[in-house]
């Protein structure tokens, strides 16, 4: 039996199918039995648990939800019950995920070469080989189509120059699908790590994110065969349209976080006693906090579920997508810090969950677009107004 019992107020698990159940028990269970028990250890030495990735490949995790070349070929609910559970045992974990299945296997499924598939997608989804994906620059990270990174055609090949940085995997990367301005527009670019005129090097210091490696690429007239660019990449749009597949997976995953600080708050506000030896969950302040916890949880669920179903007859639009992102991501950053209250002292101590969870959502409410960005993408899309500029 899974130690987490869920969240199923409304009865929400109705919802789902027979398989789409079994998906996430087996998500469920490999978070209890292989991630709880080394994730704070990993959290606290800041580093990301590598043994996990042949774990996730066998359970077929990376690029769960594409079709062929040795994917799963599972539906969107049932990717994101994945994303769900993973993100329940840290971030990190679903960040590693997201990165390789929508931000490094989608490109190359989306705007490859049959050959370029062929060769990357089965080593990608085995976990034989990690992805990482650079957009962000040092001087653009909400304005990428600002961005001064470069790649020329010279004789046979293509010639890098500048530098990604916050690049999740960046150091651990095999394959790293690059995003550069050619005379045409912005291109995407497969770079194996060994090439020269490559380098990466990890970025320390971080409070959040502590069991994920983030990185910068650096790029000095690194030369790269002219089969390395992914053909079907034509300007920003490409890249934006790798980023609706992550801030998806992203909605649902920051509810797993948010379902395990509801839920470590929940017993712990019924075991705890004070004044008169009663529960503290028995006063109306906490049970308030909890009853908001579950009720905004239930909400962005739903939102969830609605938006798997449209993403999987091809309606989800990019701008429904931040809705869920920038949603779901508020209120689990404030469930958040609403356990870490709940809890009193304890809440900031690292044998519960809360503050890592809590310092995580921090990051997520900043990658993938940050929360401004998705309130004017739903601003423009209800308006008619692009109020970035
Ligand atoms: P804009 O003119 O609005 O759009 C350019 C073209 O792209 C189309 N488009 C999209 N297509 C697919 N999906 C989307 N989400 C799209 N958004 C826009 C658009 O229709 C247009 O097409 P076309 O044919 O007319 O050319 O572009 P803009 O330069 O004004 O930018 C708009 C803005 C600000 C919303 C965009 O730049 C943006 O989203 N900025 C945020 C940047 C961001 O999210 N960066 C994330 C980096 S990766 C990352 O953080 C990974 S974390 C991974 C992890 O660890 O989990
Ligand atoms: P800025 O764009 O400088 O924004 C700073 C503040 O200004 C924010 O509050 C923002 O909302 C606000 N702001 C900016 N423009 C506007 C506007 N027009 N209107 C209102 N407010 C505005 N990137 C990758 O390419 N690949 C990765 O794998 C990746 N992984 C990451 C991992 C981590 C741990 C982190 C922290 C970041 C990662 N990123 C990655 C980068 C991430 O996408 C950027 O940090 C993000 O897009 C924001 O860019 P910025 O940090 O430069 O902030």
């Amino acid at each position: 039996m899974p130690r987490f019992p869920g969240v199923d107020y409304v009865q929400f698990d109705s919802l789902l199918s027979e398989q789409e159940l079994l998906v996430r028990q087996t998500a469920r269970q490999f978070v209890d039995e292989r991630v709880v028990p080394v994730i704070r250890e990993a959290y606290n030495q800041g580093e990301f648990p590598k043994q996990l990735i042949r774990d996730m490949a066998d359970l077929g995790f990376f690029g769960a939800n594409l079709e062929g070349y040795g994917c799963a070929g599972l539906n969107n609910i049932e990717y994101g019950l994945i994303m769900q559970e993973l993100e329940r045992g840290d971030s990190a974990l679903r960040s590693f995920v997201s990165v390789q299945g929508a931000l490094v296997m989608y490109p190359i499924y989306a705007y490859g070469s049959e050959e370029q598939k062929q060769i990357w997608l089965p080593k990608l989804q085995s976990g034989k080989a990690v992805g990482c994906f650079g957009l962000t620059e040092p001087g653009y990270g909400s304005n990428p189509s600002a961005m001064t990174a470069t790649a020329e055609k010279h004789g046979g090949v293509w010639v890098l120059n500048g530098e990604k940085t916050w690049i999740t995997n960046g150091g651990l990367a095999d394959i790293a699908v690059v995003w550069a301005r050619t005379p045409d527009g912005i291109r995407a670019f497969l770079v194996e790590r060994g090439t020269q005129g490559f380098s990466t090097s990890d970025i320390h210091g971080k409070l959040s994110m502590r069991a994920s490696v983030t990185s910068s690429l650096h790029f000095s007239n690194c030369e790269i065969p002219l089969d390395n660019q992914l053909p079907n990449a034509k300007g920003l749009r490409a890249a934006l349209g790798c980023l609706t597949q992550a801030r998806y997976g992203i909605g649902w995953g920051v509810l797993g976080a948010a379902m395990d600080c509801y839920e470590t708050a929940r017993s712990y506000t019924l075991s705890r006693k004070q004044f008169d030896n009663r529960p503290i969950a028995s006063h109306q302040l906490v049970q308030e906090k909890l009853a908001w916890m579950i009720t905004e949880i239930t909400k962005g669920q739903l939102l969830a579920f609605h938006l798997g179903k449209l993403k999987d007859q091809d309606r989800a639009e990019p701008a429904h997508i931040s809705m869920l992102k920038r949603n779901n991501v508020a209120i689990a950053l404030e469930c958040a810090r609403f356990s870490r209250d709940l809890l009193g002292a304890n809440g900031i101590m690292d044998e519960y969950p809360i503050m890592r969870h809590m310092c995580n959502l921090e990051t997520v409410k900043t990658y993938e677009g940050t929360e401004h960005i998705h309130t004017l993408i739903i601003g423009e899309k209800i308006t008619g107004i692009s109020a970035y500029r």
